[in-house]
């Protein structure tokens, strides 16, 4: 058996496999279109599992639909060290996003196994459910962390008929998600690796950012209610136009944070006007609004001020106001050990680390609650990210799997 600090993962078999995966939802542009329980979705987890019996892995899909192969590398009753990430994309997504790490942690697995090695722990390559919300935010991380509760599906985004259309889709049902709870005394620690999705690692000319920690998020749907009138009859001064308070929120909603809380972030990603038409005065305006801060006392002062500012603009246009909650997700702190060895890994392999912290939210953020997580980052062009113009370098994922692959044996041992 060689040393174990020599052992690489296979980069042409792992491009091989990128690249077929890139097929399931590719979209003209070359980015992806896969988003949680689609079609092209279903097919592309389909493949994982069929891909993992061929190089001889047990597989697995949980009662949230995270599917898994399995490697049983470690003694008898022994935990299990998890490495994963996501298969679904956002809309219109790129290639790289949740792809790039279930598929290392997949070859991660396929190189100890074809090695023939034991370790202490059992290994595990996981593809986690909705990690996007398309339906729930981190839906199959918040189930397997034990962490999902009934209220955290009551408004999935989207609407309750075409989260139940999915469910039944991929053959789940909305009762039986809580049972995929993993027993924390079970799970030794989990590693995922991930695109940076910002450009601080590209700027810096360093391949590795080992992650400190990450953002907290919150959505809302907030609902601006006017009143229906004829475009052309009704004065502009008479009119009850939900449109202008959409809007007029989203550009202040912009300066607000801008201004009062620096650093952090806040998204209109989707509008839309009832009835809908060119010729008629908007009744109804519908947003999607969602804000990050890395502490939680921060989210909280943002969710006030701009709930406050949601009424303020309300009132302004003359227009009613609902406001409802959707994700909390809370910041997240990555464990020191697991720093430690993406560190130590990274040396092993001669490549430049640096700690980052992320803006992002990932499946690793509900781990983080019952076991030691933690995650790596490599470089994205441009930072362009949940979008096709998203890019990393090959080499740049090579030396990412291989940061994985030996922080997993050095973790994997103790
Ligand atoms: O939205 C996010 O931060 C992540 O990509 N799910
Ligand atoms: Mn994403
Ligand atoms: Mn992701």
């Amino acid at each position: 058996m060689a040393e174990l600090t020599a052992l690489r993962i296979d980069a042409n078999r792992f491009r091989a496999n990128f690249e077929t995966l890139a097929g399931f939802g590719a979209t003209a542009d070359g980015g992806i279109h896969r988003p949680a329980l689609s079609q092209a979705h279903l097919d592309a987890r389909r493949w994982f599992l069929q891909l993992a019996g061929q190089i001889g892995l047990e597989t697995r899909v949980d009662e949230a639909g995270n599917h898994s192969a399995l490697l049983g590398c470690g003694p008898q009753g022994g935990r299990t060290l998890l490495l994963g990430s996501h298969l679904d994309s956002v809309p219109y997504g790129g290639r790289f996003d949740g792809a790039l790490g279930v598929l290392a942690a997949l070859e991660v697995l396929q190189v100890i196994k074809t090695e023939g090695v034991s370790l202490n722990t059992h290994l595990e390559a996981l593809d986690f459910t909705d990690e996007e919300g398309y339906f729930v935010d981190f839906l199959g991380s918040q189930a397997c962390s034990g962490v999902l509760k009934p209220e955290h599906i009551q408004a999935p985004r989207g609407g309750h008929d075409s989260f139940h259309a999915a469910l039944r889709r991929a053959g789940m049902n909305q009762a039986s998600l809580f049972s995929a709870r993993r027993d924390p005394a079970t799970v030794a620690g989990y590693l995922e690796l991930h695109i940076e999705q910002g450009t601080r690692l590209v700027e810096l000319g360093v391949p590795i950012g080992i992650v400190t920690g990450m953002v907290g998020i919150r959505s809302f749907k907030l609902r601006f209610i006017g009143r229906a009138d004829h475009a052309g009859t009704m004065p502009m001064n008479r009119r009850l136009d939900a449109a202008l308070g959409a809007s007029a929120f989203t550009l202040s909603a912009r300066e607000l944070v801008m201004d009062e809380f620096p650093g952090q972030v806040v998204n209109v990603g989707h509008m839309e006007f009832k009835p809908g038409a060119f010729n008629v005065v908007p009744q109804a305006a519908t947003l999607a609004l969602e804000f990050r801060a890395d502490e939680d006392h921060k989210l909280d002062e943002m969710e006030a001020a701009l709930l406050q500012l949601a009424a303020i603009q309300a009132r302004r246009f003359g227009l009613g106001l609902e406001t409802e909650p959707l994700v909390r997700t809370p910041p997240a702190r990555m464990n020191t050990r697991v720093q430690e060895a993406f560190a130590e890994a990274s040396q092993v392999l001669d490549l430049k680390h640096m700690p980052l912290s992320s803006g992002a939210g990932h499946d690793a953020q509900y781990l983080a609650q019952i076991c030691p997580a933690g995650m790596i980052f490599v470089p994205s062009r441009d930072g362009f990210s949940h979008s096709s113009r998203e890019f990393t370098e090959w080499q740049d994922c090579v030396n990412g799997a291989n940061v994985l692959l030996q922080a997993a044996l050095m973790l994997a041992q103790y």
